[in-house]
């Protein structure tokens, strides 16, 4: 998992928190595209020795580093927009969501890490039985807790 600065950080976690209850190991680091192009291509080109399977990658405003990691791996990426003071995240969303063809990148909403965890989860599920079963019973669970909600309000 990767964001573009410290000031990710609060929305990313989010991401963590998902992958923590999941048991998912990751490493989160804080590498800007734009402030340090060097150090994130250094650290892109470590991803397959290192074993990574999917990448995260939150950054908002001109967010490139979703499509830099992208182009530059051919892991799958999921971006995550965050929201910006000046354009309510738009700005991040666009960036994100509108790459060229050949490059995809999968975009979840604006400032929704933790769907992205869970989609990264979703794919590691494809070769993984365990996570397939958690996230089953993650959907049962999140059903059963709207079931209940209705019930207290009296619709059932
Ligand atoms: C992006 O610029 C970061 O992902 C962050 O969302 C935004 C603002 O960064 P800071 O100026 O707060 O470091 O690269």
């Amino acid at each position: 998992m990767i964001m573009g600065s410290m000031s990710d950080q609060p929305i990313m976690e989010n991401a963590a928190k998902i992958l923590q209850e999941f048991g998912v190991s990751y490493e989160l680091r804080v590498i800007s595209a734009h402030r340090a192009p060097n150090f994130l291509f250094h650290y892109i080109d470590q991803f397959n020795e290192r074993g990574f399977k999917v990448i995260i990658a939150g950054a908002g405003g001109a967010a490139h580093l979703p499509g830099i990691i992208a182009g530059k791996t051919i892991l799958p990426v999921i971006g995550v927009p965050i929201k910006t003071k000046s354009m309510e995240g738009l700005d991040s969303l666009l960036s994100i969501v509108q790459m060229p063809q050949g490059i995809p990148v999968a975009t979840v909403g604006i400032d929704q890490a933790a769907n992205a965890a869970l989609l990264a989860l979703r794919i590691l599920a494809l070769e993984n039985s365990k996570i397939s079963k958690e996230l089953f019973a993650y959907g049962v669970i999140m059903e059963q807790k709207i079931k209940e909600l209705s019930i207290n309000q009296g619709i059932d």
